[in-house]
């Protein structure tokens, strides 16, 4: 069975959200943050790198959520519900691109915002002005391509979408959504999915 090494509270939520659209039975360690907000020790016995989310799937241990939810996707997504149609380079490419940019451009600016609203006041002004600058510029862009779409690619939940949320809710707990009501939207849609809640419910969040 799959094991998953889920940290409260972060973006492991969003493999578990995965594994209960594919339905999938997995087995959940849950971790909690120590005062500092970091992983504890332990999680370094799943990883070198004590991070979440982790996965154990046939005698593999596969880190970074992109990698996983590609992982999943190949391995149990027969019938490439969550993929662009085969075949389709132009697609497929779009995919890669929004598959790809949570974890790298979009997180990074929210992250920089994160810890500068855990720093005493005043906070250092080069990285105030590119956190601020680089967290309109990315959620702009999202929202620019989200237009009135349902998905990030359209019509149907592909895997793009649990970056994509992950971004937006973390977006929200900064306070930095109102701006973007498209975003906010689009967040609510699918933090009401059926398994995004029983993801919630059985992972505490
Ligand atoms: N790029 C990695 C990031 C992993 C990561 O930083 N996870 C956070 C939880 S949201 C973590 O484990 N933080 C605890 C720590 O760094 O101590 C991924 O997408 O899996």
């Amino acid at each position: 069975m799959i094991v998953v090494h889920h940290l409260r509270i972060g973006r492991s939520v969003f493999t578990v959200w995965l594994l209960e659209e594919l339905g999938l039975d997995y087995e959940l360690k849950i971790y909690v943050r120590n005062e500092m907000g970091r992983a504890p020790a332990e999680l370094k016995q799943a990883h070198p790198l004590g991070k979440s989310p982790v996965i154990e799937d046939q005698g593999m241990v596969i880190a970074e959520s992109g990698a996983i939810a590609m992982y999943l996707a190949d391995t149990y997504d027969k019938e490439g519900s969550l993929k662009p149609p085969a075949g389709d380079l132009q697609a497929h490419t779009e995919w890669m691109q929004w598959l790809l940019y949570s974890e790298a451009s979009a997180f990074a600016p929210l992250l920089l915002k994160l810890l500068l609203m855990r720093e005493q006041t005043p906070h250092p002004p080069l990285i105030s002005a590119f956190a601020e600058g680089e967290v309109a510029l990315q959620l702009n862009h999202m929202q620019d391509f989200l237009g009135d779409k349902e998905f990030v690619l359209g019509d149907r939940l592909q895997l793009p979408d649990f970056g994509f949320t992950y971004i937006c809710q973390m977006a929200d707990r900064l306070g930095e959504i109102a701006p973007y009501p498209k975003l906010k939207a689009y967040l609510d849609r699918q933090m009401a999915r059926p398994a995004f809640q029983r993801a919630i419910e059985k992972t505490g969040g």
